[in-house]
């Protein structure tokens, strides 16, 4: 085997890692709307609160422990995203009641076609009769049993395509006649609830105080915590206290030594071992809460040699 002889040389470079670590909360004790609320801490942080781990309630109720106040978080009920079941079709036509949606009592995401012909927002586990939708797109009335709006999208994905869509005036006229003999019919349309502002996702459950969120107030589609620093919904127009969040941010430079060639800095090759220590951390788990980067020498390259030389074969 032919042997070609190389230089090796020892270098080191200078790794920068940033960490992210966890939420910091800040109260604002500014009297502000919720929306102004979310301008002020997009503005001076990161976003207005989220709350999802144990951890961070802790932190929380630290903090409030001598408020007697509402306080604004960062959730919100997100009442304008009506969409459809099926394929989640956006709405092109509606038919709401007079004084439709109204979120009576909150907790109204789901919407039933009444006999009357017009369209109600209800609480999805109110049981109703339902509009399927059959793979050829027409609607298949169930009668027995009644369900909840949940289940009646799964009884129809599981034996016809999926609940139905409607799509204009005649359609609704039809299903209208269908229903004469019932109260209420479940159609597939419904809306997204209570999300978070910074777009976490709203997996975990979320500390409600004992009734909420009720709507008490018609139009409560703004969160905050109570006295005892449970969620409640409130009127976003009302003039709270409330709570920003950033994130605590470490630096720390890694000094990195290597043999190397002479070519170790060329950018293909600096670019794959940042890769390869980023999927390092990506197999710990970690990837995401860390920024990695090089920190370019003074004369611009990332690896700087050693005086001592050193020699090697491949
Ligand atoms: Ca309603
Ligand atoms: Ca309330």
């Amino acid at each position: 085997m032919e042997q070609r002889l190389i230089h090796l040389f020892l270098l080191s470079g200078f790794l920068s890692i940033i960490l992210c670590g966890s939420r910091e909360y800040i109260l604002i004790e500014d009297y502000k709307t919720w929306d102004e609320a979310q301008d002020y801490c997009r503005q001076n942080y990161i976003d207005l609160a989220t709350v999802q781990s144990d951890e961070e309630w802790n932190e929380l109720t630290k903090l409030i422990e001598k408020l007697q106040f509402y306080i604004w978080i960062g959730l919100y009920d997100d009442v304008n995203t009506w969409h459809w079941s099926y394929q989640d079709e956006s709405v092109t036509f509606l038919q709401w009641d007079s004084e439709q949606p109204n979120n009576l009592n909150g907790k109204q995401y789901c919407v039933n076609l009444r006999t009357n012909g017009y369209w109600w927002d209800e609480a999805c586990n109110l049981t109703c009769t339902v509009f399927c939708q059959s793979g050829e797109g027409q609607p298949v009335l169930v009668t027995d049993p009644e369900m909840s709006w949940n289940k009646a999208q799964h009884y129809c994905r599981e034996n016809y395509t999926d609940l139905f869509t409607i799509r204009n005036m005649d359609v609704n006229q039809q299903l209208t006649v269908m229903i004469q003999d019932n109260t209420c019919a479940w159609i597939g349309l419904f809306r997204d609830s209570w999300k978070w502002s910074d777009q976490t996702s709203t997996s975990s459950s979320l500390r409600w105080a004992v009734g909420q969120p009720d709507n008490s107030f018609g139009q409560d589609s703004c969160a905050a915590l109570d006295y005892d620093g449970q969620i409640a919904d409130e009127s976003c127009s009302r003039l709270y206290y409330f709570l920003c969040q950033t994130r605590r941010v470490k630096h720390q430079i890694l000094r990195l030594e290597v043999k190397a060639g002479d070519n170790v800095n060329d950018p293909a090759i600096t670019t794959t071992v940042l890769n390869k220590v980023q999927q390092k951390l990506r197999e710990q788990g970690m990837a995401a809460d860390v920024k990695l980067s090089w920190q370019q020498q003074p004369n611009g390259m990332v690896f700087q040699k050693h005086t001592n030389g050193l020699t090697g074969t491949e």
